[in-house]
């Protein structure tokens, strides 16, 4: 009889430990989580978007809630039995609300595509003309870009960033939305290192007539812990996914005013969804309580504080960094000057345990699956411990990786893998197994 590979031996051992109900029902099943989970303590994890939640997230989010449904809202139910659900998604409702300082909140959303799309039910009619930063520059592709059902039942019309400065032209903001008269404005996106000017684009809003939509997926966390200046004064409606640097489970919540609760909450259920993922909301809930603590933000600006000191290493070693550096979680590589095609360098360092993501910068004259940037990020590595100390080193094995991708060097990607993995073994990652 064939043995199966050792490795798979010792990932079923764990998974017997760690999860043994999951292990004596489905033991393929468990094998491929407990191989996650040693991914995912053993490299440095820099894609941007992504985090660690905690082990009391990771607890809500697998609870019995789960089996629940609960179409409607607190106390407005089509199902009954909803004893505990209405108090926890009133819980976690109360707590968004309070930690950003907003009227309303809608914890539903099952993600962040799907809370923007209630937006547009919300607010525009198909065929409408909206308004968002083009993919390529850094936005998103529910704010209007063409292969997104925005873009096609919408009429989306698109900013761009500055070619020389990498940062938004809020002239030709204004030009655009004055002559377009879009219905609604979004303004973030999910490649930009800098502080987004929520005023600069709520009178823009205000002089075309325009709902101002503020997508703060990535940076939800630094709101909440005062390392990014928060939209709640200026914009009509808050977008967020709740995973990214708010470290929550996936999903995603509606900040509002007060004036549009009803029209928010009337679009997401029955506008859109179904049953909300109770377990979710719960999860939400947690994260919330976590976010609220002093230590948050602390967490939230030694983020940013990281990503200043990896930007700065990165740009000694000659690296071109878009607009120049960060401000917020978010650095985006130009690799053209080092001659190494966006993904070549990705995969080059996933193999030496670097995980990031290649992506289009500004102007690219390469294809969105083929780009010449590479877009990473400090949440994660913050989230372990990791300090400015240590940006040196990443910034380091940053370099040598890029220069193996270009010269195909499999020995020294190996060697980083090596090395990246002692330094994680110092670090223990939250809601990771520790054996
Ligand atoms: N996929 C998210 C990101 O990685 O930024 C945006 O939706």
């Amino acid at each position: 009889m064939t043995q199966p590979p050792a490795q798979e031996t010792a990932a079923h051992r764990t998974a017997a430990r760690q999860h043994p109900a999951l292990t004596a029902t489905d033991p393929e099943l468990a094998a491929l989580v407990t191989a996650e989970e040693r991914l995912q303590a053993d490299t440095l994890r820099l894609i941007p978007s992504e985090n660690y939640v905690s082990t009391a997230v990771l607890e809500a989010s697998g609870t019995v809630l789960q089996n629940k449904y609960s179409e409607g809202y607190p106390g407005r139910r089509y199902y009954e039995g909803q004893q505990n659900i209405d108090q926890v998604e009133r819980l976690a409702v109360a707590r968004a609300k309070a930690l950003f300082g907003t009227d309303h909140a809608n914890v539903q959303p099952y993600s962040g595509s799907p809370a923007n799309l209630a937006v547009y039910l919300a607010f525009a009619e198909p065929g409408d003309t909206v308004m968002g930063m083009a993919l390529p520059m850094g936005g998103h592709l529910t704010h209007g870009w063409g292969v997104s059902a925005t873009g096609k039942w919408f009429r989306g019309v698109q900013y761009a960033v500055r070619q020389d400065t990498g940062l938004v032209d809020f002239d030709a903001v204004r030009e655009l939305a004055l002559k377009e008269r879009p219905k609604l404005i979004f303004c973030g996106g999910t490649a930009l290192p800098r502080t987004i000017d929520f005023a600069a684009f709520a009178e823009i809003a205000r002089e075309s007539g325009a709902v101002l939509v503020a997508d703060i997926a990535h940076i939800a966390g630094l709101v909440a812990g005062g390392a990014h200046p928060s939209p709640v004064p200026h914009a009509d409606v808050i977008s967020t996914t709740t995973h990214k640097t708010l470290r929550g489970p996936r999903g995603a919540m509606l900040l509002a005013r007060e004036e549009h609760a009803k029209a928010i909450d009337k679009a997401v259920f029955p506008g859109l969804q179904g049953g909300p993922h109770n377990q979710t909301t719960a999860a939400i809930a947690v994260a919330l309580h976590e976010a609220a603590q002093p230590s948050f933000r602390g967490y939230a600006h030694a983020v940013v504080a990281n990503a200043k000191a990896l930007a700065e290493a990165l740009l000694a070693r000659g690296f071109d960094l878009v607009s120049g550096g960060t401000d917020n979680h978010l650095v985006l590589m130009d690799l053209t000057p080092k001659d190494v095609p966006g993904k070549v360098a990705a995969k080059a360092l996933d193999r030496a345990g670097i995980v990031v993501n290649y992506n289009t910068v500004p102007y690219d004259p390469r294809k969105p699956f083929d780009p010449s940037g590479v877009r990473i990020g400090t949440p994660s590595l913050t989230s372990r411990g990791l300090g400015t100390e240590h940006m040196a080193a990443v910034a380091d094995w940053i370099d040598r990786g890029v220069r193996a991708a270009g010269t195909g060097d499999e020995d020294a990607l190996l060697k980083i893998r090596g090395e990246v993995a002692e330094l994680m073994a110092a670090f223990p990652a939250p809601g990771l197994p520790t054996a």
